[in-house]
């Protein structure tokens, strides 16, 4: 076997759905009976700007760089480097919320707002669902009414810098109102479906929806007080 191959950290994966199976952080708190702090429950600040994914971390030349948005819609593209950067831009600042229980405060992102996305593809009235492909061949989903909102963005700078390889450069998803886990690093491919697919951590034992402030870290591990009956 070559072992300069990249290969998924299986010991990581292998925790991260432990954590799952025993509702690992939930606090069961709820956050309108205390106001809204900053914090979502549970949370903590971290120092700096952790780096997570499955430990393989694409290298991706922009000059070869292709990102498809396709399925469900009027207009299917392909954007090359330069296609994305003729693109208008944004930028917004956003706390940014990892289900391991970091939290990072005033991200400075800039990107494609996600809306310009909606408006150049146009998708048709049945493709409410959304499945986000990486380079890493990691996958997640959402509805494409959460990602069609202000602070959404396909991100390619963050705190002034380009993004960088680390962090899911040339290009990643951004969603912060959704726990980390939601936002693709090192984005290929976007498809339009008028059927919900689960991606890599739906399928093991995360939630589909994945609200910080609604505690939906798991999929089977309910928060308390959302539960209607004890399990
Ligand atoms: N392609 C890809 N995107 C990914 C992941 C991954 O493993 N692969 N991990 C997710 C998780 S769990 C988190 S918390 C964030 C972390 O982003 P960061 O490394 O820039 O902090 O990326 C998300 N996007
Ligand atoms: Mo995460």
């Amino acid at each position: 076997m070559d072992d300069k191959t990249p290969k998924r950290d299986n010991r990581l994966i292998g925790k991260k759905e432990e954590w799952a199976r025993i509702g690992r952080g939930l606090t069961g708190r709820d956050p309108s009976s205390t106001g809204r702090p900053r914090l979502p429950p549970g949370q903590r600040l971290s120092k700096g700007f952790p780096v997570l994914d499955l430990g393989i971390r694409p290298e991706i030349d922009p000059e070869t760089w292709e990102l498809s948005i396709v399925g469900l819609v009027a207009n299917p593209i392909v954007w090359r480097w330069d296609d994305f950067l003729a693109q208008p831009k944004i930028e917004d600042v956003s706390d940014f919320h990892c289900v391991t229980a970091w939290s990072t405060f005033d991200n400075r992102w800039e990107g494609v707002p996600f809306k310009k996305i909606i408006d150049t593809v146009r998708p048709k009235p049945e493709a409410v669902h959304l499945l986000f492909t990486a380079f890493d061949n990691y996958t997640t989903n959402l509805p494409l009414s959460v990602c069609n909102d202000d602070d959404v963005m396909l991100a390619w700078a963050w705190g002034g810098k380009p993004l960088t390889r680390d962090h899911g450069g040339p290009v990643r998803m951004l969603v912060p109102k959704r726990y980390g886990w939601k936002s693709a690093k090192w984005l290929k491919e976007i498809v339009f479906a008028a059927d919900d697919r689960p991606g890599f951590w739906e399928v093991r034992g995360y939630s589909n929806s994945a609200d910080p402030w609604k505690e939906e870290r798991y999929a089977t591990v309910g928060n308390r007080y959302l539960d209607q009956a004890p399990r």
